[in-house]
């Protein structure tokens, strides 16, 4: 099996059918995807818009992965069974301190534009990542 060959064969069906033969580089699953498959808008920007609260449930925290403004106040909810915290990688930028079952607690986003990841105090495999911008 040779894939420089199929490659090459990819890029002159591709091109025959879009008239486009500078656009298409990688290989595909199939023919008819290359051909018509408008380019999707970018998702990244504004995914999911965040509520101000993040839940955990069970070993996880949703969001795990949110976007706020400089300063926001954000509420973390905890609906497990057992205590957890959000805590930044670096706790001294934020900590909500442990939080009980059934719980609440609040904290102030950093003020400074960036990504902060944060974890569980107690139980680290529980990760998210906050973005201020
Ligand atoms: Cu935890």
């Amino acid at each position: 099996m040779r894939p420089t060959v199929r490659a090459v064969a990819l890029l002159l069906l591709g091109g025959l059918l879009s008239g486009c033969l500078s656009a298409y580089v990688g290989p595909a699953p199939d023919e008819s995807s290359v051909v018509t498959a408008p380019p999707s808008p970018a998702p990244s920007s504004s995914s999911t818009p965040f509520t101000g609260t993040v839940t955990i449930r069970d070993f996880a925290f949703d969001p795990a992965d949110f976007t706020v403004h400089p300063g926001a106040v954000i509420t973390v909810r905890n609906t497990g069974t057992v205590t957890h915290t959000l805590t930044a990688q670096d706790p001294t930028t934020f900590d909500t301190g442990p939080i009980a079952p059934g719980g609440t607690a609040s904290f102030i986003a950093p003020s400074r534009p960036g990504t902060y990841p944060y974890l569980c105090g107690y139980h680290h495999f529980m990760r998210g990542l906050l973005t201020v911008a």
